[in-house]
């Protein structure tokens, strides 16, 4: 209830933001630029400029809005109204929609690298890396609705879902694309492994952050909230892409000419 205008720390971080993205952004392009799988550069440096857009977005104070309810009630001294109002920074999620399937086709890619050369199971990897977006793109939109509700109950419906669509990510991710990724070496394995555990640990922090926050139970402030967003969002991004970028110029380095070793027996 108290956190109803941008304040002028909010909007520190939020430049903060946006300029770590934008140089993330091109950080990750011309690490990546000369290397033979060049397309990882390319998703990542669109995954910054996304970020960065709606930075700036928030940094302008376009970005946010309150969502507010009024119950009245008639009383025998008069109406009474009760005034509920929460600020609401929506482009995250607009942000994210589009940045974390971006962040899960990077890391989906690396584990799938040799897409073997039967139809069968290019099918069968195709309608992974779908059923993976699509829990991914209804994680984000639940969180969204969840948000935006200033009925509690709503709310922690809302959370739930998201938090189910986010154990169906994990589940994927961890599960069958793993697999995938064990069948086609040690080096493509040991990345991939890498960079689950790096994404899956900072992407844990996004629920707890939201719970904590004026989201959910408000027991964090909505500055400390843009803060840690802050922080975390530059680490999943700009740093998971330089990681990522880096990994493969090395695994392209390393393995190159032997290549895919598993492919043909899938
Ligand atoms: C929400 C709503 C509450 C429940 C869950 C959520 C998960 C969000 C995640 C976001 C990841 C964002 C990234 C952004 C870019 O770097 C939407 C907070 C489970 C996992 C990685």
């Amino acid at each position: 209830m108290s956190d109803l205008m941008q304040t002028s720390t909010q909007e520190t971080w939020l430049w903060i933001g946006t300029i770590g993205m934008a140089i993330g952004a091109f950080v990750i392009y011309f690490l990546g630029a000369k290397m033979k799988e060049r397309h990882h550069a390319i998703t990542g440096f669109f995954v910054c400029a996304i970020a960065a857009c709606m930075y700036l977005l928030m940094a302008f104070g376009q970005g946010d809005v309150v969502v507010s309810k009024a119950t009245l009630a008639i009383t025998p001294i008069g109406v009474g109204a009760d005034v509920n109002a929460e600020l609401v920074y929506w482009a995250r999620y607009l942000d994210w929609v589009f940045t974390t399937p971006l962040l899960l086709i990077g890391l989906m890619t690396v584990g799938l690298k040799a897409l073997s050369t039967t139809g069968e199971v290019v099918r069968e990897r195709a309608a992974l890396v779908g059923g993976v977006i699509g829990a991914d793109v209804l994680m984000i939109l639940t969180g969204l609705f969840g948000a935006l509700s200033l009925n509690d109950n709503h709310k922690y419906v809302w959370f739930a879902i998201s938090c189910g669509f986010f154990l169906a990510v994990l589940v994927l991710i961890w599960g069958p694309i793993r697999a995938a990724a064990a069948e086609q070496g040690a080096g493509v394995a040991a990345l991939y492994g890498k960079l689950l555990g790096i994404l899956t640990v900072l992407w844990f922090i996004y629920p707890v952050l939201w719970i904590l926050g004026t989201e959910g139970t408000g027991t964090i402030s909505l500055n400390t909230e843009v803060i840690v967003f802050t922080i975390i969002d530059l680490a999943a991004k700009v740093g998971f892409g330089i990681l990522l970028v880096v990994g493969v110029k090395k695994l392209d380095t390393a393995g190159a000419g032997s290549s895919a070793p598993a492919a043909a027996t899938n």
